[in-house]
């Protein structure tokens, strides 16, 4: 806790890669927050001008570690490192490609940290949007976790938690890569924290319009995290669970 303030200091994390459409309504829509959030821009050395005007809006701009992709997970872990060098209090994590994200989302979604310790954003999403999460996550998740199945959304790139427990998470080795969502989500759970899920509304996102005439470009994010809901599933001694599906 922000001692002089005495109120929690607040960071909003984007891990951001070729993001120079939506990263100025991103940014100045997170800092709109009546939590007045520091923002932090964790950059894939993106090659479009999505560093420079994350910079110009006032956002602390750090590269990811290295350039091996994909690397959200990578991203994640440089940005919680980062806001402890800063000594945030709570971390919320956001994608930047969000079209139509408003301040109450950062409002609720730091709120909810309050009485609960990891915070998760859902929405309403087009048909044909969330493929890994339908097909993949969601499926795995009936099987192997099912005290976890009622997630909605559990890939969300919405996520708050307070500090401590971001560090705890981090100290289990957490992946580089499209895994971390699910991965943070097993993780906490299993760590015995308490987790909510909150209802965002409509998520429009710019990622949706590269992949809704091809599905097939999700499929590295689909085996990432296929992979790591089985390493999780043998992690937490879950495998014998594949006995009860029917086929
Ligand atoms: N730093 C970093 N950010 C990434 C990387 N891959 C994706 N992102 C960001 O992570 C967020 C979620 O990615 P997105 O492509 O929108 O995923 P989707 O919504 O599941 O399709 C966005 O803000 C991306 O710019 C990466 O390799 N490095
Ligand atoms: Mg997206």
């Amino acid at each position: 806790m922000n001692k002089q303030a005495s109120i929690p200091k607040t960071v909003v994390i984007f891990p951001a890669k070729n993001e120079e459409d939506t990263i100025e309504h991103v940014i100045r829509t997170a800092k709109k927050s009546r939590h007045n959030p520091q923002v932090i821009v964790v950059d894939a050395y993106s090659t479009d001008r999505t560093a420079e005007i994350a910079r110009k809006n006032g956002a602390r701009v750090i590269q990811q570690d290295n350039r091996l992709f994909p690397a959200k997970g990578i991203a994640m872990k440089k940005g919680i490192t980062e806001a402890i060098k800063i000594k945030a209090d709570i971390v919320l994590f956001l994608d930047a490609d969000i079209k139509n994200l408003t301040p109450d989302w950062i409002d609720k979604l730091v709120d909810g940290c309050a009485n609960c310790d990891m915070v998760r954003g859902y929405y309403q999403r087009h048909a044909q949007d969330a493929a890994v999460t339908k097909l993949i996550a969601k499926p795995m998740m009936r099987v192997f976790f099912p005290e976890l199945s009622h997630f909605e959304q559990p890939l969300s790139g919405e996520v708050c938690a307070r500090m401590e427990v971001w560090k705890s998470l981090l100290d289990k080795n957490s992946p580089d890569g499209w895994g971390v969502d699910i991965w943070f989500l097993i993780e906490a759970a299993m760590s015995g924290y308490q987790i909510k899920e909150i209802f965002l509304g409509l998520k429009e996102h710019t990622s949706f319009e590269d992949y809704r005439e091809d599905v097939g470009k999700l499929a590295k994010m689909a085996e990432q995290v296929e992979f790591t809901i089985i390493k999780e599933a043998f992690k937490h001694r879950r495998m014998d669970l594949h006995r009860d599906v029917k086929i």
